[in-house]
């Protein structure tokens, strides 16, 4: 490392000394040597400074100019530039040289395929040119593109495009004008060849606006969904929050090389090509949702994180929480909410839990930032969302989108904090929200422990909520927060009894404040049956202890359909709990035929929409079990879960086949009916495939495969073959690589799917991968579905007790380290939270992270994380 990187904290806040209002860009463009001109007015905004200082990065100085005059008053720093001596208010012209075809790290102006195109957020912008770069600093852009024009046919840029024309050479220009201010990390440029579906929307004020979708050339008929979800989006946002596109234009650029999903850049927004490309023969019915999810995301932010924008890098959530829960809300509305709200719990369950419980774990607005790539994390975005329905819960949307309408009021144009939020959701709901406000400055999971008592001669049932937070990584110390507890009452003939006390008719929605409160209810007939945690209503862990009849009731009777799912997650989770134990102990496992039963009645049900009866028969993932334990048992786990799938399997056989054979669709088509029947389809032929006798169910996912006209059907066959190992998988995984070897969208299923082998070998496997036709370590959706899938979601192999999966992870660290260290950052997360396991096994992966400590060079993102983990 050049330097000791530095710890920014939340608190140290300071508006900046100077801010730029306007700023001229011009790009002299060529993947080798690009040279920038930025001509930017400069107002000093503290009367006592005099110094300017800006951030840069990379960057090849040609020379500074103030008021078009050459100033020599500068000095180059480690992290920029410090002209000094400047006056008050003045125009500064940096001309800079930068080398995209060097750039790795794919932040700041970088080369994907054939065209150029950047990222800013969070810091990109200081490796483009020197800047005040930092949220804060809105200013009005304009920029300049020149570049050769065949190999550069489109050039953009923020806004609309005011000129265009030929220049000598071959080469030609286009103008563009953002007439809205914006930090520099919304900033974007795009050159390239590409092919442009185009489209209108006309908003409801009845403006037309030109939508564009630029794909790599040949790929037009993959963009017909991201349009029709661009649209919807655009719709949605309208009638759901009143909220209308500001420009008149909105481009979305689909690239193939990219550190995540896409990105919001005013008016270009910049994709990850796997959320815009889909075709239904090499995109699954999940790729389609998640295209309709992150074109919904990104559209949204134009209002929350564009338009109202963050004060400073710790108030992330301001934009991503919120924007997560708009998208998700988008989801649901548009497809179905239940299904929809159950994924996202298991997401939270299964990932920021374990966040939680990692040395990473931070509140929603974290505290101590090194490396601002490092925490956009699930924690900021999934428990951020959370905390924004929480809100939801608590105002009600009436009184919620009053509190929207005002934080636009007061915020639009402006960059605003997660106070300023809440503020405005308090001042227009008259609800106090002081308390809540704990959300955002208190980490970890909290967990509720529920009690209950039924007086029969007083009709009285009294329920006792105790709150407790474990301390985390980052604090010890715990308050009580405000949790929303969402309940109802059943009586045992499935009736919901109303919820009341001495004839005031009570809310389902139970408000805890302190950690412990009793809650009484009377006119209760008979002993009630609880459920509690109504559709997840608090990012908590529950303890309540039911008994196995109470939880098959709630599977059948609950009204919330999240609560039938984590009914039945509850049973499974007991008796994994024994079995795991008896793993341990080496005693033979059980299950109870009542779960077998009650699992039964959910498959054989009619009313249940096939989608939610698919989730709740798909057994949880080793990673979601992973969670049950504070020390985790890879192998017990992995094998207590292939013992269930077996006696699922071998015991609904028959009803298994049968609904498999009834859901046998013939005509593909995307629309939430049939995506809910391949869904049930493609579950019974993956439980099918763990079942002994496994020589049809072979027959049946090789025809499967052959016949399928989609990829969803396809790769849910090839799924089922690797998963179970089933004797025709190693055939149907080379005609699937003869197919699609050169797609590398389409490829990166078929390397996550033997990156999660339960094959013995699995390791060596994704070693051999590592030179196949297909992979490159340049990019990062290859090395994400490879390596991530690896050290992600093949726990048995990576944990192997030898330590031969951490050694793998080292080395592919040390490579990737300096080649693009955010990609790296995530990958390592698996490694760091050694403190869930054995003392072998941690004292292996401590080991790892003391040898990645000492490689030269070691970027700042994996610093953090390691220097957290080990405590030094
Ligand atoms: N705002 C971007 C994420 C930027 C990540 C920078 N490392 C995408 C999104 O959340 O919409
Ligand atoms: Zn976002």
């Amino acid at each position: 490392m050049s330097q000791q990187p530095i710890v920014k904290y939340r608190l140290d806040y300071t508006k900046p000394d100077f801010t730029i209002t306007d700023i001229d860009l011009d790009f002299d463009l060529s993947a080798d040597i690009t040279t920038v001109t930025a001509r930017s007015r400069v107002v000093r905004q503290n009367s006592h400074a005099t110094t300017l200082v800006l951030d840069g990065e990379a960057l090849k100085l040609i020379s500074v100019n103030i008021n078009e005059q050459p100033w020599q008053d500068y000095q180059l720093t480690v992290n920029g530039i410090e002209i000094y001596g400047v006056p008050p208010e003045f125009t500064l012209t940096i001309i800079n040289e930068i080398k995209p075809i060097d750039n790795t790290a794919l932040e700041g102006l970088y080369v994907s395929g054939d065209a150029l195109c950047t990222q800013c957020e969070a810091e990109g912008f200081r490796h483009i040119t020197y800047y005040l770069d930092r949220p804060d600093v809105l200013a009005r852009f304009s920029t300049r593109i020149t570049a050769n024009k065949a190999q550069y046919p489109y050039l953009l840029s923020n806004g609309n495009r005011i000129a265009q024309g030929e220049l000598n050479d071959g080469r030609h220009f286009a103008q563009w004008q953002d007439p809205f201010p914006k930090p520099c990390y919304l900033f974007a440029l795009v050159a390239g060849d590409f092919d442009v579906l185009r489209d209108v929307f006309i908003t409801q004020s009845k403006r037309q606006v030109d939508l564009e979708i630029y794909v790599d050339k040949g790929n037009l008929d993959r963009t017909q969904w991201a349009m029709t979800s661009l649209k919807n989006s655009m719709r949605w946002d309208e009638t759901r929050f009143g909220l209308e596109y500001d420009l008149d234009i909105f481009m979305i650029v689909a690239v193939d090389f990219f550190n995540m999903g896409a990105m919001e850049n005013k008016g270009l927004n910049i994709f990850n090509s796997k959320f815009v490309l889909a075709k239904p023969t090499t995109a699954t019915d999940d790729d389609y949702l998640g295209i309709e999810g992150v074109i919904g995301h990104e559209y949204f932010h134009n209002w929350t994180g564009n338009r109202v924008t963050c004060r400073d890098w710790f108030q992330l959530s301001l934009k991503e929480g919120l924007t997560v829960f708009r998208d998700q809300e988008f989801s649901a509305d548009l497809g179905s909410r239940a299904v929809k709200r159950i994924d996202d719990v298991k997401l939270l369950r299964t990932v920021q839990f374990t966040e939680d419980a990692s040395p990473m774990a931070h509140p929603i607005r974290p505290d101590q930032v090194i490396e601002m790539n490092n925490f956009y994390t699930v924690t900021v975005y999934e428990k951020g969302a959370e905390v924004i329905r929480m809100l939801h819960t608590l105002l009600g949307e009436e009184k919620f989108q009053a509190g929207m309408r005002l934080y636009f009021e007061r915020h639009d144009g402006s960059a605003a904090t997660c106070d300023d939020f809440v503020q405005a959701m308090q001042d227009a709901s008259g609800i106090d929200l002081t308390h809540f406000k704990l959300w955002y400055s208190q980490s970890g999971t909290p967990q509720l422990m529920v009690t209950d008592h039924y007086d029969q001669a007083l009709g009285q049932y009294c329920l006792t909520v105790k709150q407790v937070t474990p301390p985390t990584a980052d604090q010890h110390d715990k308050q009580p927060l405000h949790i929303p507890l969402d309940i109802e009452l059943y009586h045992a003939n499935g009736e919901v009894i109303p919820l009341q006390y001495q004839g005031k008719v009570l809310d389902n929605v139970l408000n805890i404040h302190h950690s412990e409160q009793s809650f009484t209810f009377d006119q209760v007939k008979e002993k009630p049956i609880i459920a509690l945690l109504r559709d997840f209503s608090a990012p908590v862990k529950l303890h309540y202890h039911y008994h196995d009849d109470e939880l098959i009731f709630l599977m059948q009777n609950a009204t919330n359909a999240f609560n039938r799912y984590d009914a039945a997650q509850m049973l499974l989770a007991k008796y994994i709990a024994i079995n795991v134990d008896h793993y341990q102990h080496a005693q033979p496992f059980v299950c109870p035929d009542s779960l077998l039963d009650a699992f039964r009645g959910i498959l054989l049900s009619e009313s249940l929409d096939p989608a939610l009866i698919a989730q709740i028969l798909t057994l949880p993932s080793e990673n979601e079990i992973a969670n049950q334990f504070d020390v985790v048992d890879p192998d017990a786990i992995h094998a207590v879960r292939a013992f269930l799938l077996a006696t699922f399997a071998n015991d609904m056989f028959d009803e298994l086949l049968a609904l498999y054979r009834h859901h046998l669709m013939a005509e593909y088509q995307i629309d939430h009916t049939q995506m809910a029947k391949r869904a049930l389809k493609n579950g019974c032929l993956n439980l099918l495939a763990f079942a002994n006798d496994n020589a049809l169910i072979d027959q049946l996912v090789v025809k499967q495969y052959q016949d399928a006209d989609n990829m969803t059907d396809s790769l849910a066959a090839l799924n089922a073959a690797v998963k179970a190992q089933l004797p025709a998988n190693n055939q149907l995984l080379r005609s699937f690589d003869d197919k699609w070897h050169q797609d590398g969208l389409v490829m990166d299923k078929w390397l996550m799917l033997q990156a999660t082998s339960p094959q013995p070998d699995a390791l060596e496997n994704v070693k051999a991968l590592l030179t196949h036709r297909s992979f490159t370590l340049n990019n990062p959706n290859r090395i994400r579905a490879l390596i991530g899938a690896f050290v992600n979601h093949n726990p048995v192999a990576f944990h192997a007790a030898d330590g031969r999966g951490y050694q793998f992870l080292v080395e592919m660290l040390t490579e990737l380290n300096q080649k693009n260290p955010q990609v790296a950052s995530r990958l390592i997360d698996p490694l760091i939270r050694f403190k869930r396991y054995d003392q072998k096994r941690s004292a292996l992966m401590q080991n790892a992270l003391q040898r990645l400590l000492k490689l030269d060079n070691l970027s700042k993102d994996l610093y953090e994380k390691i220097t957290k983990a080990l405590n030094v």
